[in-house]
């Protein structure tokens, strides 16, 4: 099907510039689920034939939807509609979960996993001694195959049975070592992705990324986790419920 029979013509009598109508029509077709998650938009040249309108015309229309979220360009792919997380604020839930929630699939590609010792700022922020033994686990994080995260995980040592413990999900493995943090503290900042993180996730380097910090205990208030999710900042989206009691 030509995609303009998808989203549909140019409204007759419209006199706004081409490429805000060409925006509007794929931002209602991207708000309407005409288009879904993951959806490719075709090549600019192809939807510059179908709208019979410049390149410029539709580069403009497709840049104002990636700076607004709705559009996601990868890096020798195409553009494509952004697979947004909703996350709430309040509940210690993991990606896995996270994922799974919204009705995509969690996978991860590991980068490492070892056997260390906490660093000084670590041992800091997580109440452990100076040198207590840690497990280190770096992975790249995936919903339906599309990298979301880059996640820098240290547990405390006595959380886990060992370092090869963990599978799909760190959560499920602390919960079967009835070690599943109950509380945790998180830390929510912008930063620009440096070029190996931008690598990593697929996509340019200076992209905006969301960084979160999340300390989590153990009931008994020892330290469990600390780990730093480095989120492309068009793929979070933070959901809170605020109530005034
Ligand atoms: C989430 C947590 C992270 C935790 C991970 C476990 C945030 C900001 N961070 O990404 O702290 O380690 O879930 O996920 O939500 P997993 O059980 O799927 O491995």
């Amino acid at each position: 099907m030509m995609f303009s029979a998808q989203i549909g013509p140019f409204r007759p009598g419209n006199r706004a510039p081409l490429y805000l109508q060409l925006q509007q029509l794929l931002r209602d077709a991207i708000q309407n689920n005409v288009l879904g998650e993951n959806d490719a938009i075709p090549a600019e040249r192809d939807l510059a034939a179908e709208y019979d309108v410049s390149r410029i015309t539709v580069r403009k229309a497709i840049g104002g939807l990636v700076e607004e979220g709705l559009l996601t360009r990868r890096r020798g792919a195409g553009t494509f509609v952004a697979v947004r997380v909703e996350k709430s604020f309040s509940k210690l839930s993991s990606f896995s979960e996270d994922m799974l929630s919204r009705g995509r699939q969690p996978s991860s590609s590991w980068i490492s996993r070892a056997v260390g010792a906490v660093t000084p700022e670590e041992a800091l922020s997580l109440g452990l001694s100076p040198g207590a033994p840690v497990y280190r686990f770096r992975r790249i994080r995936f919903a339906d195959e599309v990298p979301m995260a880059l996640e820098l995980s240290t547990i405390a040592s006595y959380c886990l049975p060992s370092v090869e413990a963990v599978g799909d999900s760190l959560y499920d493995a602390l919960e079967a070592a009835g070690n599943r943090p109950v509380r945790a503290l998180q830390r929510l900042r912008a930063v620009p992705f440096g070029a190996e993180h931008a690598r990593m996730l697929g996509v340019g380097a200076g992209h905006a990324g969301l960084l979160i910090e999340r300390r989590a205990f153990l009931r008994d208030g020892r330290a469990a986790e600390y780990t730093q999710s480095f989120y492309r900042g068009d793929a979070y989206d933070f959901v809170a419920e605020l109530t005034d009691i």
